[in-house]
């Protein structure tokens, strides 16, 4: 399953306490116009058009903007308790941390820089349970594109491990929310 390998490449806590506050991702005037399919657009480092909500079957599809970075939309529904913002969960200690992204995420979708092709790796994009989900990109920053898609080939939906990079891109501000109703 997707353990809490999705964090191994999270490097402390202190870098984490090191996020801005004023990066969030989610943008609370969107809702999604339309129940069938969503394009969020990536760039370094967040989520553009990224819905606050979204009804139960949306398929989301990720256009990467950057022009050398990949990027990742890793949907992760969070338990009904837990109602503490994300920019605060992203700054929880490792282990926490980890512990919340545990569950299999309902989709992974990696795209290529230049709007390069999509991988999913996991689902098709289709977030169908509601709840709250937390959206972020763990990519190792300045990790050569080619090298991450070779390790994720490999990594059978798991967290590609050992590909050489920086923090990964949520400690920069890559993450959002997205509440499916
Ligand atoms: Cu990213």
């Amino acid at each position: 399953m997707f353990r809490s390998r999705l964090v191994l490449g999270l490097t402390t806590a202190g870098m984490l306490a090191a996020v801005s506050l004023t990066a969030c991702g989610s943008d609370p005037d969107v809702t999604a116009a339309s129940n069938k399919s969503v394009d969020v657009v990536a760039v370094d480092y967040a989520y553009k058009e990224l819905p606050a909500k979204a009804k139960a079957g949306t398929q989301f599809s990720l256009v990467n903007e950057s022009a050398k970075e990949l990027h990742e939309f890793v949907a992760i529904r969070l338990p009904d308790a837990e109602k503490r913002p994300i920019k605060e969960l992203v700054k929880l200690p490792e282990a926490e941390l980890g512990a919340l992204l545990s569950p299999k995420p309902a989709t992974v979708i990696i795209a290529q820089p230049k709007k390069g092709a999509e991988i999913m790796p996991v689902g098709d994009g289709t977030i169908s349970e509601p709840g709250r989900y937390i959206v972020f990109c763990a990519i190792p920053t300045g990790a050569v594109p080619q090298e991450y898609l070779d390790a994720a080939a490999k990594a059978n939906g798991q967290k590609p491990e050992g590909v050489a990079g920086g923090p990964p891109h949520f400690v920069n501000g890559m993450y959002g929310e997205i509440t499916i109703s």
